[in-house]
């Protein structure tokens, strides 16, 4: 047997663990024949932006709940939207998705903490060490509000020119002085230490072009002298402009060799070629690091770019062509009705693993029942590991699968070991009236 179909038995068997005594059995038909099903076997999540303004919209939901797995808001995180006033914070309708989404099992990405655009007009007047100081207050108070919702945050937004300069972008915050990335990076750490902090960026997914170089420059340097950055976001807005080009995945497994994650956060394209989707989903699986995808936005008429129909469902809701071509890629070119009965070919690891002794394990929010809820942990960077998750008083894991797990005294820290399986562990949480968010302790490579 294969380790994928292990894999496919210890979900059915947590499943079945889990259910027992549970108010209802969750769905298992699904697997494979959805974004966020195919996506969650190959230990990735499929996302979508969404605005808070669509929740309403019957046609959206019944899309947004039955293919996804992972949210961004699409504008409703933003500082213009999150502080209004300088002090005066508003969580509204960050919230709404926030539930929305939770509520239903799915992860959040949020977006974004720090940025040079869509500052409220307070900010846009400040500058020097005021602006840094009402930056930082800004990503410590939303990071804080959020703590523990959010699986992973865009801290630090587009902060690099476009074209050969390779320079960093002129803004305010900019002019704060250079070290201002770290500090937000830095501040938010501090404020959410469970999450996993990106800088997302986009025309950086052309390996050859100078921005794309200058933000792997920057990375590098963080990582070499400890800054806390955990992974890098490539929107991957494609159009005639700024086209997918075929060196993507070779930008995509340098980052990660530098030992980051990297996700493709906002990806469109423009006319939605289904042999371009396609190669983004194939690029994405060919690098271990890569954890997720998200596309901005459900369909052509919900996009920001409406008139280029740059998405995977028409206007009115019908899948388009490149819908079949990105989830058959996710089934690694099967059609969910014929799926593989024998073991596909492993993606092959980028050339550069982390250095021995380190890993990264990813934890998201899987099926929510009244009483308890699952969770999932993908580890990439090692094939034998150990990771520490602890869950929160009164909280007790109840079952876990796809791993070798022991206990502190306390039960609330749980060592979980490869054995084997392959590298996406699950337990599941009775809840005891607390819904806190497990959390990933650390990640050892053995
Ligand atoms: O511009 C595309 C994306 C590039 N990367 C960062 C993303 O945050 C950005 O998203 C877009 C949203 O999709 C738009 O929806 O960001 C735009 C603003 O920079 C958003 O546009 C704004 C309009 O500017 C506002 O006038 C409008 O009220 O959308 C708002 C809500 O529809």
């Amino acid at each position: 047997m294969g380790p994928r179909a292990r894999t496919a038995i210890g979900f059915a068997a947590a499943a079945l663990l889990a259910a027992t005594g549970a108010a209802f059995l969750p769905g298992t038909a699904s697997a494979g024949t959805t974004l966020g099903a195919s996506a969650t076997e190959k230990g990735r999540y499929f996302g979508t932006a969404v605005a808070a303004s669509r929740l309403s919209d019957g046609a959206y939901t019944t899309i947004l709940n039955r293919e996804f797995n992972s949210v961004t808001p699409e504008n409703e995180m933003k500082i213009d939207a999150t502080e209004p006033q300088q002090g005066q914070f508003s969580y509204g309708a960050a919230e709404q998705i926030v539930n929305h989404a939770r509520s239903r099992g799915m992860s959040v990405r949020g977006h974004t903490l720090a940025w040079h655009s869509q500052q409220p007009g307070w900010m846009q007047n400040m500058s020097g060490s005021a602006l840094r100081q009402a930056m930082l207050n800004h990503v410590t108070q939303v990071a804080t509000h959020f703590r523990g919702q959010i699986v992973t945050w865009d801290v630090v937004n587009e902060a690099f020119a476009d074209g050969s300069s390779g320079a960093r972008r002129d803004s305010n915050l900019q002019r704060t002085g250079n070290d201002w990335i770290e500090a937000a990076f830095r501040a938010a750490r501090a404020a959410d230490p469970g999450a996993k902090l990106c800088y997302n960026d986009y025309n950086t997914d052309n390996w050859t072009q100078a921005k794309t170089q200058a933000v792997y420059n920057m990375v590098r340097d963080f990582k070499s002298r400890g800054v806390p950055i955990d992974c890098v976001g490539f929107q991957s807005h494609f159009n005639n402009d700024s086209p997918y080009v075929s060196n993507y995945r070779t930008t995509l497994s340098s980052f990660a060799a530098l030992g980051v994650d990297v996700q493709v956060t906002e990806l469109d394209i423009q006319g939605a070629s289904a042999t371009t989707y396609r190669s983004v989903v194939e690029d994405c699986l060919a690098v271990a690091r890569c954890n997720g995808i998200t596309v901005w936005g459900i369909r052509d008429s919900d996009s920001w770019r409406a008139s280029q129909t740059p998405l995977l469902f028409n206007s009115s809701g019908q899948k388009k062509a490149a819908y079949d071509a990105v989830l058959a890629a996710l089934n690694n070119g099967t059609t969910p009705t014929n799926p593989p009965t024998t073991t596909p070919p492993t993606t092959t690891p980028p050339p550069t693993d982390p250095p021995s002794g380190s890993c990264t394990a990813t934890l998201q929010d899987s099926t929510r029942w009244g009483d308890r809820f699952n969770s999932q942990v993908t580890v990439s960077g090692a094939s034998s590991w150990t990771v520490v998750v602890s869950v929160t008083p009164p909280q007790k894991v109840s079952a876990t699968w796809n791993g070798s797990p022991s206990w502190d005294g306390s039960g609330n820290v749980m060592t979980m070991r490869s054995n084997g399986s392959g590298n996406v562990f699950g337990f599941t949480t009775m809840a005891n009236g607390n819904w806190t968010r497990p959390v990933v302790q650390s990640c050892t490579a053995s």
